[in-house]
């Protein structure tokens, strides 16, 4: 692809722009970034881009700017239906996001990674099995590394594993990664698109280019993932729900077993491990550091891949015996007065709360809220039901959280993250948990969800001082 002369538009500076900005200018591209916020709101990212003597449009994205174009780039927070991009498109001036343009200048296997909830967590844990398994490895992606950032990195990988959000992929046209995994699709970014369906299509996108020796890694027991999967052209493993005759893992209470044909796996871009046919390996779920039947599934599904990939089996369990989990999902973060405190700040959506409240057999106190995205907080009731005891409501949703579970169990409402959890507190008793899980994003009250898991945990942090 030629970009030396190029006019060319990035949409969006936050760290993907910045690394886009970067990559094309080095390829000798006349680059312009816009971006609708104000200089002071962008800081170190314009610092950045004046730093490279790139021109910066600042304000009401100019239509001007974008059909004068050769070519638009968009980051994964642009929605690539709004008006300026469509009018372009109509005067045929190509419009691509991020990971496409990446794709097109990576010569090396991709293994992507999407789904609702547990993204990061497989992305992490894969990048992981497959470095102890000797591999050199690039992990980035939605994890918060663009991947437009590799092809300019002195270290070359063998494998890069890369996090796909439903935003990304509706950018795509020709990325193809050869292994694909699609974890699951809940409810969720429904103020992004016009309906559930719509976020569905968007996440099948990452099967769209596969060919038949690429490799589908699914979740068998989602009726939408088996009636979609006939028109998956890729090998298909399925890491839970897989029936007689079909590659995959089984989840049991005990053991996650894997069973696939490693002889056949390994092609000229993976490397091979020497395995032979109808492998079956072991993983037993008391040695996993992580909790609950969710990530029981994510492991399942990157130890596939890792060992699809040319990972070896002591490289999965020693990734395995390592990993503790990351910040802002489910972590742990002290017990005072025989309550422990739990920061799960990266649950922005209804599925990953339920997720993370049927980790827990004692009574939660529940902090939820922030901005809403547009799902319907009743869909909670049952695991609230089953597993808390109240909940506070904080933040723009806290009335919509009231009026949709106040009718299931006592919901209060707090005003700041401190009342919060001052709050939750006084409402525990010994044995229980308090859990921030909000369903929401962060974006009413934070500058983004690590924001608020950080102030959850001051919060906490303080009150453990004043109880010592
Ligand atoms: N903007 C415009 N015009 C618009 C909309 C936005 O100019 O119409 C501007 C905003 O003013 C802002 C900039 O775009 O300055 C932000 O762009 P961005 O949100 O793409 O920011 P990045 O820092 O590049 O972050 C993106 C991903 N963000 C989103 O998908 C919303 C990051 O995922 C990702 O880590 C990063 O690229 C690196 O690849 C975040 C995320 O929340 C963590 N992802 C969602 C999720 O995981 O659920 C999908």
């Amino acid at each position: 692809m030629e970009l030396n002369n190029k006019k060319i538009l990035v949409v969006g500076l936050g760290r993907t722009g910045v690394a886009t900005a970067s990559f094309l200018r080095k390829r000798g591209a006349r680059v312009t970034v816009a971006d609708l916020a104000a200089e002071q709101d962008l800081g170190e990212y314009a610092q950045k881009v004046h730093e490279m003597g790139i021109r910066l449009e600042l304000g009401p994205h100019r239509s001007e700017t974008f059909n004068g174009s050769d070519l638009i780039v968009l980051s994964p927070g642009v929605p690539h239906n709004m008006g300026p991009i469509v009018r372009a498109k109509k005067n045929n001036i190509g419009v691509m996001g991020e990971i496409e343009m990446a794709f097109r200048f990576i010569g090396e296997p991709i293994i992507a990674v999407t789904g609702t909830n547990g993204k990061t967590t497989t992305t992490s844990l894969l990048g992981e099995m497959l470095k102890k398994s000797g591999l050199r490895v690039f992990v980035g992606g939605n994890i918060g590394r663009p991947l437009i950032g590799y092809p300019d990195q002195k270290e070359k990988a063998e494998i890069i594993v890369a996090e796909v959000s439903s935003f990304q992929l509706d950018t795509i046209d020709t990325f193809r990664p050869k292994i694909a995994i699609l974890l699951n699709i809940a409810d969720d970014h429904l103020d992004r698109y016009p309906d559930f369906a719509a976020y569905v299509r968007s996440k099948f996108r990452i099967f769209e280019n596969q060919q038949a020796k690429d490799m589908a890694i699914l979740n068998g027991s989602d009726p939408k993932m088996r009636s979609t999967a006939g028109n998956i052209v890729s090998r298909k493993l399925f890491f839970t729900g897989r029936r007689d005759g079909e590659e995959g893992a089984d989840i049991t209470d005990e053991n996650i077993l894997l069973n696939l044909n490693l002889d056949t796996v390994a092609d000229d871009n993976f490397g091979s491990n020497g395995s032979t046919a109808n492998t079956k390996f072991i993983i037993k779920r008391s040695d996993l550091r992580i909790p609950g039947n969710h990530n029981a599934e994510n492991v399942a599904a990157a130890s596939l891949a890792a060992l699809a990939a040319g990972g070896t089996f002591q490289g999965v369990q020693s990734a395995l015996n390592d990993f503790q989990g990351l910040p802002h999902r489910l972590e742990y973060i002290t017990t005072i007065n025989d309550v422990s405190y739990f920061n799960d700040s990266k649950a922005t959506n209804i599925d990953a709360v339920a997720r993370a409240l049927a980790c827990f057999s004692d009574s939660v106190i529940l902090i939820m809220g922030g901005r809403s995205k547009g799902g319907n907080f009743y869909a909670l009731a049952e695991s609230v039901r089953r597993h808390v005891k109240e909940i506070i409501a904080l933040g723009e949703a806290r009335q919509d959280i009231l009026s949709s579970l106040g009718s299931v169990i006592s919901v209060k409402t707090a005003t700041t993250m401190e009342d919060a959890v001052i709050r939750a507190t006084r409402r525990s008793a010994p044995g229980n948990i308090v859990l921030l899980s909000p369903a929401c994003s962060s974006f009413d009250m934070y500058n983004d969800y690590a924001h608020r898991g950080a102030v959850f945990t001051e919060e906490v942090k303080k009150l453990q001082k004043k109880s010592a």
